[in-house]
């Protein structure tokens, strides 16, 4: 146990609390939003309706991780995101090395966890076997153990706390040996306990890396997917499911399905395979014209341009823009990179053009699968999997809170299109 992650959170628990209930006894009551039909049917988009502490997406700016903005933070390690997810604040020395410690000795993932993997088809996806070697270690889980033996509500964040290090811990192991089983019929690299997450990580995957450079990407990737708000798929999921006090190896596990969709984490995979088939089609270097009309055909015979528009963000993410500036601090020159500075500066006005994605900027999906491509990480079905290890530290931390705050299980109420119709009639009515 990270006993001092622990401690602080222990000293803080109180302070939280006590701002929930002075809140809640104050304006429990108080009106906060109107919503409209639309936003009913359209995946509840903007509705505010959710308490997420851990991070905001501020549509004109971006990722804010307890209110730091991401460039600021962003050259810092994932143990340190999530100690900052955690308890809103940035460890000190002390701190980082006790979490480092904590996540490195649960590193190894138990025999029977590779044993369900290698039962599973050859060709299953990598996803799939992420969620599914995670959910199989649901009997290791602390959590339910403290529940089943009567612990009380108030203390049930403790054993959540240590299933989500047990999680964090092993994830990267777990993931890693995925990397090896699924696509190289190797066995998992053993984790080295004195390196830090991200390193050993990068280790565990066994791509050459002779410069460190894919260590640093690796670390970077971990900290840019850490966490995006409460509302995106994966994080409301994973709250969702552990709201129901399922304890955190269902909850996780539930979060990284929703992450698996194409228009959430998959993104990530799909835009690299865009920018591969363009590259064929146009072959490298394309003239400006060629990539914008090649552009505009495929938006118009249906299809999305993968990386580009995001449900909240109105600019340039800038989690795309520090990918960006990793690229350039490291000299490559690579024709993806040179497709995607390109398509940066066509998408956005062909979008325009276009007429519908309300955002027609890039995400961080734009270039984040190239720079692992470039690297030597060729298969994109794994591409997923990075993000999942990444927005575990997210998923993880927003339960952990929840817990401490003692939020209920969700419970929205939903309602047919008869009663909205019914609804809307009688709104017009009363003002007419
Ligand atoms: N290319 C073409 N059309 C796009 C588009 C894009 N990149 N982004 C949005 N649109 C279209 C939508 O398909 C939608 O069309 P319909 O009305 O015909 O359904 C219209 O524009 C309005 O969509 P929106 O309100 O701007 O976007 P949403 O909030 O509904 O969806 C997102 C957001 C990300 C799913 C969408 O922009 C998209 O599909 N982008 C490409 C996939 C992608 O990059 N996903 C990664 C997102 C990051 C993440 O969640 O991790």
């Amino acid at each position: 146990m990270s006993t001092l992650l622990r401690q602080r959170l222990e000293t803080l628990a109180p302070q939280w609390q006590q701002q929930l209930h002075t809140l809640l006894s104050q304006h429990g009551n108080t009106p906060i939003a109107d919503i409209r039909i639309e936003q009913v049917i359209g995946g509840m988009r903007g509705v505010p309706a959710l308490l997420c502490e851990t991070s905001l997406v501020i549509p004109t700016e971006g990722l804010r991780i307890r209110n730091i903005p991401i460039t600021e933070i962003a050259d810092r390690t994932p143990e340190a995101i999530f100690w900052l997810l955690c308890t809103g604040e940035l460890p000190t020395a002390e701190e980082h090395d006790s979490l480092r410690q904590a996540l490195a000795e649960r590193a190894t993932v138990p025999e029977y966890v590779w044993n369900v993997l290698h039962a599973l088809p050859r060709d299953a996806h990598p996803m799939a076997m992420l969620s599914l070697g995670l959910l199989a270690m649901e009997q290791e889980s602390a959590f339910r153990r403290a529940f089943e033996e009567g612990a009380s509500r108030g203390e049930l964040w403790k054993a959540l706390l240590e299933d989500c290090l047990t999680l964090l811990g092993r994830i990267t192991t777990l993931a890693a040996g995925i990397y090896r089983i699924r696509f190289s019929n190797a066995d998992p690299i053993l984790p080295d306990l004195g390196l830090d997450w991200a390193s050993n990580f990068a280790r565990m995957l066994g791509l050459p890396d002779p410069t460190g450079q894919f260590r640093d990407l690796v670390r970077l990737y971990l900290v840019l997917h850490s966490d995006h708000e409460g509302g995106n798929v994966s994080a409301l999921t994973g709250y969702t499911v552990a709201s129901a006090l399922s304890d955190p190896f269902y909850a996780l596990s539930a979060g990284l399905n929703g992450l698996a969709g194409p228009l959430h984490g998959l993104a990530n995979q799909e835009c690299l395979r865009f920018l591969l088939q363009t590259l064929e089609a146009l072959g490298p270097q394309p003239s400006d014209d060629v990539l914008e009309q090649y552009v505009w055909n495929w938006i118009t015979s249906g299809h999305v341009i993968p990386g580009y528009g995001h449900a909240v963000l109105r600019v340039t993410d800038p989690r795309f823009t520090i990918f960006r500036q990793f690229a350039e601090r490291y000299h490559l020159q690579h024709e993806l990179i040179a497709l995607v500075n390109q398509l940066f500066q066509i998408v956005p006005r062909v979008l325009q053009r276009h007429g519908k994605a309300k955002n027609p900027w890039p995400n961080v999906d734009a270039i984040s699968g190239s720079l692992l491509y470039i690297y030597g990480m060729r298969e994109f079905e794994f591409y997923t999997v990075m993000f999942g290890v990444s927005r575990a530290l997210g998923i993880c931390a927003q339960i952990l809170v929840h817990r401490i705050l003692g939020t209920p299980i969700m419970r929205p109420k939903s309602l047919t299109l008869q009663e909205l119709e019914q609804m809307a009639r009688s709104t017009v009515a009363s003002h007419t």
